[in-house]
């Protein structure tokens, strides 16, 4: 059997685009990759040169908060100075129902279903958002949590909280291991005491990042289910689909006879099966593909 090839072709993906009623969006860390956040598995690694797959644990948490809290607290900053990409401008456009209808007239719903927990489609939305125009609320997901939710370990008492530094001990270990590092240093392992690390407002137990770690349920998982069954277009942006449940997402649109269309720099799981494939930044092939840039 002749092996299948995901098309690059803009018009065949527009005229999907155009008859798609239900469309789903599937979004990792690449979305935010041209706004500056490093990627999970990238080269480099995403902090220091620790593995930060083995830090989003409840178990890493447990064992040592405070490596695990200085870890948000690099991310945080982080995602607090970068920008929205093109990329995010360009879905946060596609939430707004009348930018929609125009590229997308037959759809019905569009939902943005992201990984990431940095808050840049948030502020994307709100990027886009004039006196004429507004982004459907509801069409955001962050399945994954947000790194500026903090939640009590003990009372699940949960703020969003953007303060910067979150807490002084994190701003002060934070500057010390740069200064190790200006001096040229060798890395050493800062280790902040339990009661300097961020507390509860309500009960003063020990907080942790509102997000969801590897093992731990995904609280918005019925309504993304539902959301899946009924798609009949899936975009995949700028992930590895190594994680599940969203990996299986847009397999699952596929069974049920619907279209996928990747976006990612590389190959990735999946890409071999989807329908389409556009290889390169997200932040260049999402606004292109659907019509957004100056090719358009
Ligand atoms: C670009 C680009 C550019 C670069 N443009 N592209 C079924 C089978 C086996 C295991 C499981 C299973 N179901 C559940 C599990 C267990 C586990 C799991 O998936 N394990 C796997 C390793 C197999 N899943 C869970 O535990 C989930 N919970 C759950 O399902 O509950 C029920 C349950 C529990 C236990 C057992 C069974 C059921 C929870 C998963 C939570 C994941 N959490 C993290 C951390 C979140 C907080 C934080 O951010 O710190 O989520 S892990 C990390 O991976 C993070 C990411 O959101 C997630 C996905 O990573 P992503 O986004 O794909 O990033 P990368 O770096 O991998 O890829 C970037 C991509 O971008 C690359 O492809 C680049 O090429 C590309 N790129 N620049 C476009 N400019
Ligand atoms: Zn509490």
């Amino acid at each position: 059997m002749p092996r299948h090839i995901p098309s690059n072709n803009i018009q065949e993906f527009r005229a999907i685009l155009h008859a798609a009623k239900h469309i789903i969006v599937v979004a990792g860390a690449g979305l935010s990759a041209a706004s500056g956040i490093p990627t999970f598995r990238g080269a480099g690694g995403m902090w220091r040169s620790l593995d930060a797959m083995s830090l989003a644990t409840p178990e890493a948490f447990a064992k040592d908060p405070s490596l695990v809290w200085q870890f948000y607290h690099y991310r945080r900053e982080k995602a607090l100075r970068a920008e929205p990409n093109a990329a995010h401008v360009a879905l946060a456009k596609l939430s707004i129902p009348s930018v929609r209808a125009s590229i997308a007239p037959s759809s019905k719903t569009f939902h943005l279903i992201t990984q990431n927990v940095d808050g840049l489609s948030t502020r994307a939305a709100r990027a886009v958002t004039t006196a004429q125009e507004t982004p459907d609320a509801s069409a955001l997901l962050e399945m994954h949590g947000r790194l500026f939710d903090v939640r009590c370990t003990k009372c699940s008492h949960t703020t969003l909280d953007f303060s910067s530094p979150l807490c002084q001990a994190l701003g002060d270990a934070d500057r010390a291991h740069e200064d190790e590092v200006a001096a040229g240093k060798k890395e050493t392992q800062i280790s902040i005491p339990l009661e300097d690390l961020p507390k509860c407002s309500v009960c003063n137990s020990l907080t942790r990042p509102g997000v969801v770690w590897f093992g731990e349920s995904i609280p918005l998982l019925p309504q993304l289910d539902k959301l899946v069954e009924q798609a009949d277009l899936c975009l995949v942006v700028g992930t590895s689909s190594l994680v599940q449940p969203a990996a299986s997402f847009a397999w699952q649109v596929q069974e049920n006879g619907g279209r996928v269309a990747v976006f990612n720099v590389e190959d990735s799981l999946g890409t071999d099966t989807a329908d389409f494939f556009f290889q390169g930044g997200c932040e260049i092939e999402l606004p292109r593909a659907l019509g957004m840039d100056d090719t358009a």
